[in-house]
């Protein structure tokens, strides 16, 4: 079982909606580790790049207009299997097809509004990793405070 990592953007959708919070606690709760997180503002270049697949689709200007209209939030997740981990936790494109107890199946009803991004593949995610993310604002670490705490509680 590989430990992946992936890219998750919060769209625009869900900081105008103030849930970034409980999005960024549904992933730490199922046991994703942070290892990136920034807010940004995408730019119409680096939407073309982002979503160079869907460039010519007729609702692609209002995907622009939408992604480039608040701030972003970009993270980078990592735990066994989670790019796929997260891609089912978000639910499918169409929210409305959403299972509840999903990310879009609990909070959108939309196809463009959707809360989420998330990396659909391993190569895909690589590359969305880097195109978001310098190496220095990475951080692999470990889950030490479990080890720190019994270390520090016995003594007396
Ligand atoms: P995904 O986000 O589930 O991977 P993609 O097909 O990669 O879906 O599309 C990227 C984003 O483009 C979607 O999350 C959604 O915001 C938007 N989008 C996709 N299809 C449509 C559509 O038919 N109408 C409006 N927006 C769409
Ligand atoms: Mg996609």
């Amino acid at each position: 079982m590989a430990v992946e990592q992936t890219l998750i953007l919060l769209k625009p959708d869900t900081l105008q909606r103030g849930l970034i919070g409980p999005v960024i606690a549904r992933l730490e709760a199922r046991g994703l580790q942070m290892v990136g997180l920034k807010m940004l503002k995408l730019d119409k270049a680096k939407c073309d790049e982002h979503y160079a697949h869907l460039v010519g689709k007729s609702f692609y200007p209002g995907l622009v207009s939408f992604m480039t209209s608040s701030p972003i939030v970009a993270l980078v997740v990592s735990g066994p299997e989670a790019v796929k981990v997260v891609r089912d936790m978000c639910g499918p494109t169409n929210a409305r097809n959403a299972m509840p107890g999903t990310i879009r199946g609990d909070y959108s009803l939309s196809t463009q509004y959707n809360v989420i991004h998330a990396s659909d593949s391993l190569e895909t995610a690589q590359k969305e990793v880097a195109r978001f993310f310098k190496k220095d604002e990475l951080f692999v670490w470990e889950r030490t405070l479990d080890k720190l705490t019994a270390a520090a509680d016995e003594k007396k």
